[in-house]
């Protein structure tokens, strides 16, 4: 039987402050993705996109359009939980980061030890109180240790949705005073920029799937767009010089194909608005390209 996946996008552009974004699995739809999946023998199924509720009059302390990313998630939980009850791999295209709670609690439930890769130039593990900016994009990865606001942390029903230990960050150069002292906290496994300079992707990569494959049961990469360099991919609301590049980041997709611990994907912050000529969709199909499978030889 030929191996599915399921495409869910996510217009959301709720959880920042730049427009745009929303328009992103519109901008990689348009990039091919799914005839570039079905080129590796995958049957591909497009969902079609979420329902996202433009109308939020709520007003939440530092918590932006709390209501309807809330409510966004709270949909994009299901679906996703219903991909994987249909034995299809989940591939979900955003929208802003803040859709990694829904992407998350939809998939973790069926785990004993889901694991995480979290591709990013920041941490996302804000909470009203220490976020700078009131974004939830910023807050994701805290909301699934657990950790914000009580209608974020429980869609789905449960909480948490990932253990610290069973975390490693990748491409991080940007952090908040209050996300540092998580990271500390918690001991979460972080790859700076620094590691990768000093280890090279490939031995970050490596040491990486070592780590997880011995503790968890799946791997969810959650891969940020602002985690490669804004040279690279410039369609990003939230850019940080000095990032991964490219081909380091082909290199690592490459790298965890092999690995076969990937169960779930998805590609996130792609701003249309903000590229040039769909550069950084296209970056993200060709990325998703290699993580499933494809080969230059
Ligand atoms: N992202 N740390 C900053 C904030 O506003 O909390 C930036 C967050 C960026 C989030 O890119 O997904
Ligand atoms: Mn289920
Ligand atoms: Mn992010
Ligand atoms: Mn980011």
């Amino acid at each position: 039987m030929k191996k599915r996946i399921s495409i869910v996008g996510v217009p959301m552009d709720l959880g920042q402050s730049r427009r745009g974004v929303d328009m992103g699995p519109s901008a990689m739809r348009y990039a091919d993705v799914v005839e570039r999946l079905e080129k590796l023998g995958y049957e591909i199924h497009d969902t079609g996109d979420i329902e996202i509720n433009r109308i939020d009059k709520e007003e939440i302390q530092n918590l932006k359009f709390l209501k309807a990313v809330t409510d966004g998630n709270d949909r994009l939980s299901q679906a996703v939980d219903k991909v994987i009850e249909s034995g299809a791999f989940p591939l979900v295209l955003g929208g802003d980061h803040s859709i990694a709670i829904g992407t998350l609690a939809g998939v973790s439930k069926h785990y004993k030890n889901l694991g995480v890769i979290w591709y990013d130039a920041h941490g996302d593990l804000n909470t009203a109180e220490t976020s700078p900016s009131g974004n939830i994009h910023g807050m994701p990865l805290a909301v699934s240790l657990g950790i914000g606001h009580h209608t974020l942390t429980n869609i789905a029903g449960y909480s948490p949705k990932v253990k610290p230990e069973n975390i490693v960050m990748i491409g991080i150069r940007s952090l908040d005073e209050g996300e540092k002292e998580l990271i500390r906290q918690k001991g979460i496994k972080v790859y700076t920029m620094h590691e990768i300079d000093r280890l090279g992707m490939a031995t970050v990569i490596e040491e990486t799937v070592e780590y997880l494959k011995s503790r968890t049961d799946g791997v969810h990469l959650s891969l940020d767009m602002d985690g490669l360099d804004p040279t690279d991919a410039p369609g990003v609301g939230t850019p940080v010089l000095g990032g991964i590049s490219y081909r380091e980041s082909h290199l690592a997709m490459e790298i965890l194909a092999e690995s076969e611990i990937i169960t779930s994907a998805e590609f996130v912050e792609v701003n249309p608005i903000l590229d040039e000529r769909n550069k950084t969709a296209i970056a993200a199909v060709s990325l998703m390209g290699s993580l499933l499978g494809e080969k230059l030889l």
